[in-house]
């Protein structure tokens, strides 16, 4: 768990022998490396490390947070024996201890650190030997004899990893941040924030920014401007297979394989600990902990066995928010016999981290759970722990979400057995529409937001999840940005933006999944399946992930482990009958959401827990006028900052803002899709001070500015 960054000078780009421009004065690269792992040190600080080749065309560099091995023998960059291998591993990798027994008469290991493996990997298998690693994790490799430059990162994107060209110069980074000292000078991609296009594609908010995405990296070999591959895909059975197996197996095989899943991630040479919420899925996973825990395993570096050294950290609103969860958790703790350890996040804390945690997320998201998490991390790292098992991707996995009932309902589920045959099946479905509809009239249930556009609802079946992505937040933008954009010029080679209306969102969305999952989403999958698979890609990978996961718990040195997201047990939950994760209970007329999950986990959590049905985690949304909240984004929503974003309609963002927090007495009359609009402002605000960007001119201005950069292929196609 580090921080990485990395560069390659591409063939033909200034920075290459022989240019023209070699002459020039080489910028200093130990120190933009320096500068580069400088921004990032907080994700390492037990140690730091570089290499370069011979010509300088190739560097990484590393900062460590030791966890596993805390010796100098696993500090990074790695090295093969001959030395013409190199790399630099950010992450945890599982299961190695049986890799390193494996490999062990053909490769010297040094150290007893987990992500030395890649190396030895990479020389038996080459490029495939992603697919032999199990965990979450962003690396970069470089092969000197082969000329191989690989960037990958792991199967969910738990650990980020973003690149763009500067100077003819490949960068490869954690965080976007460590492209600054190299020369990047950051602009708004305007079309990408009105498309909401950095939520699930591949592109960022800063023009020429992309992210290798979930399970595939960018390769270049011979210097040249390199490709994006896939090593793996979620996928799905067809929708008309029968299911082979009987629910009490299924039951038993899903708590079998969470049950290792949670234990590899309980291996640690230092202090480990869970975040707990009043939710099934932490409160799964710490039941889980003390259950292996009684079976004699070591928790991290603490073999005592002793429960109640079982640190868990919960969020604690204010109780007269209406959204505090903590008393479930308290209870969910006291039944285990565990350390119950509430942090509480009033007014004041919000405020006071919205700034950081934008800088550290680079991920504008409105609401103020970032800031609830980076409160956890804190007290987390107070309390001696440097590894945290949280409970993310179980709701992707297992159908916790309000939306998937809808997508549930849509067709009917053949593979099912007790519904297999076709009448009953869809008369089945008929009922349970009408329950679903009842439950909605009653106010049990949330209905769904419709699509407004009908030519990429249907690219998508109607499983599209674009309308919640939508739903996220609004602002408003300039007029001049609705204007189409002048058509590039005929020799200009960036073709992406060869459209001349900038506004065809959904469509966007509906493009950035390959042609291959298209044509199952139309064809094979249960529209259930459909709907889980572009919420793991985008929402997970993109906003979850970042806002409530790795960039911001490394702010204090917290490496969270999610082991829902193991992909041995995500291949077979995805052959899991759309009919056992959603219930439909005739008699009560009402629907369990994530049914098999609960019924595996059923002995290692509470009868409350048991019982309750999901509450979306979102933190209060109406604040006082006056108070901290509205007094922080007072300073950062003025007019002379929302002018120098140079996108937004000043008039409309103000207007907003004052119905964010309405009156103003108290009596809770803001409006929360004003507070989320004018919270988004405000981080934009902040990235763009904080990164330097330009204010935007207009797209005219733009097109002329625009040079060659990073070819249609770099930008990342699926
Ligand atoms: C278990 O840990 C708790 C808290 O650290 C301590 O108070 C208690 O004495 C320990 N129990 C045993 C049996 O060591
Ligand atoms: C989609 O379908 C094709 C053809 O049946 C298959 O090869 C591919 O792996 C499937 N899945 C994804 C995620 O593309
Ligand atoms: C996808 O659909 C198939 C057939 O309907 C089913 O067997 C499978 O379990 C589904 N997967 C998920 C994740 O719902
Ligand atoms: C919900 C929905 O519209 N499903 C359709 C998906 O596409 C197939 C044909 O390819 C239709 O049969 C389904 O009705």
């Amino acid at each position: 768990m580090c921080g990485l960054t990395a560069f390659l000078a591409l063939s033909g780009g200034p920075n290459c022998p022989g240019s023209e421009d070699a002459s020039k004065e080489a910028p200093d690269l130990r120190s933009q490396v320096g500068e580069s792992l400088d921004l990032i040190k907080h994700r390492g600080p037990d140690a730091r490390g570089h290499w370069f080749s011979g010509d300088r065309r190739v560097g990484l560099g590393h900062v460590r947070l030791s966890i596993i091995d805390l010796s100098p023998a696993g500090n990074q960059p790695f090295h093969n024996t001959d030395d013409t291998i190199h790399a630099v591993v950010n992450g945890e990798l599982y299961d190695d201890e049986r890799i390193r027994t494996e490999l062990a008469t053909e490769y010297k290991f040094k150290s007893q650190c987990d992500c030395e493996v890649v190396i030895a990997l990479y020389q038996r298998y080459g490029e495939s030997f992603l697919s032999h690693l199990r965990g979450e994790f962003a690396l970069v490799l470089w092969d000197a004899k082969r000329k191989l430059f690989i960037a990958a990162r792991d199967r969910y994107g738990i650990k980020s990893l973003y690149y763009t060209v500067v100077d003819g110069r490949l960068l490869v980074a954690t965080e976007m941040k460590s492209f600054l000292p190299f020369g990047w000078r950051p602009e708004w991609d305007v079309v990408s924030l009105q498309e909401k296009g950095w939520m699930y594609g591949p592109g960022m908010f800063f023009k020429g920014v992309y992210r290798v995405r979930p399970g595939q990296y960018l390769v270049s070999r011979g210097f040249n401007e390199g490709e994006v591959r896939t090593y793996w895909d979620l996928d799905y059975p067809c929708k008309h297979d029968a299911y082979p197996e009987s629910e009490a197996d299924t039951v038993a095989r899903v708590r079998e394989l969470l049950l290792e899943s949670v234990q590899l991630r309980l291996r640690a040479d230092v202090g480990v600990g869970v975040f707990l919420s009043g939710g099934l899925d932490s409160s799964a996973i710490a039941g889980m902990t003390a259950h292996i825990m009684q079976q004699g395993e070591s928790l991290g570096d603490d073999s005592s066995g002793n429960i109640s050294r079982l640190s868990c950290f919960t969020v604690q609103f204010d109780k007269d928010s209406g959204f505090d969860e903590s008393d479930i958790a308290q209870r969910t703790a006291q039944w285990l016999g565990v350390d119950f350890r509430p942090v509480h996040l009033d007014e004041e804390t919000i405020a006071s981290r919205l700034e950081d945690t934008v800088w550290h997320t680079e991920t504008p998201i409105p609401d103020v759970n970032g800031m609830g998490r980076l409160a956890l991390a804190e007290a987390a790292h107070a309390a001696g722990k440097r590894v945290i098992l949280t409970g993310e991707g179980s709701d992707e996995h297992f159908a916790g979400y309000g939306d998937f009932l809808w997508s549930y309902l849509l067709e009917p589920d053949y593979s099912w057995a007790s519904t297999s045959a076709s009448d009953a099946a869809i008369s089945q479905t008929t009922e349970m529409w009408k329950a679903a509809d009842e439950m909605v009239a009653r106010g049990v249930a949330g209905t769904v937001i419709k699509s407004t556009d009908a030519n990429a609802a249907e690219k998508l079946n109607q499983s599209s999840i674009f309308p919640r992505i939508e739903w996220v937040y609004q602002i408003p933008f300039a007029e001049w940005t609705y204007k189409p954009k002048p058509k590039p010029k005929p020799n200009s080679n960036s073709n992406s933006n060869a459209t001349t209306t900038p506004s065809a969102p959904e469509t966007s969305f509906a493009e950035s999944f390959s042609s291959k999952v298209l044509a199952n989403i139309t064809q094979k999958w249960h529209p259930l399946n459909s709907s889980q698979y572009q919420w793991t890609k985008s929402v997970l990978a993109n906003y979850i992930l970042r806002y409530l996961g790795d960039n911001i718990d490394m702010v204090y040195q917290i490496e969270t482990r999610t082991p829902f997201l193991d992909h041995h047990l995500t291949k077979y939950v995805n052959t899991i009958p759309p009919s056992l994760k959603i219930k439909y209970d005739p008699v009560k007329r009402n629907f369990r959401e994530k049914y098999i999950l609960r019924e595996a986990m059923r002995p290692f959590i509470t009868d409350e827990v048991y019982e309750r049905m999901k509450q979306p985690y979102i933190g209060p949304t109406r604040y006082r006028k006056g108070g901290a909240v509205h007094g922080i984004l007072e300073r950062l929503v003025t007019e002379r900052n929302v002018q120098g974003l140079g996108f937004l309609d000043w008039p409309r963002v103000r207007e907003n803002l004052v119905k964010a927090f309405g009156d103003g007495n108290g009596d809770g009359d803001g409006d929360p899709v004003y507070f989320r609009s004018s919270l988004v402002v405000a981080q934009l605000v902040v990235l763009g001070r904080r990164f330097g960007v330009k204010t935007v001119e207009g797209f005219e201005k733009e097109e002329e500015e625009e040079e060659g950069g990073v070819t249609s292929r770099l930008r990342g196609c699926l």
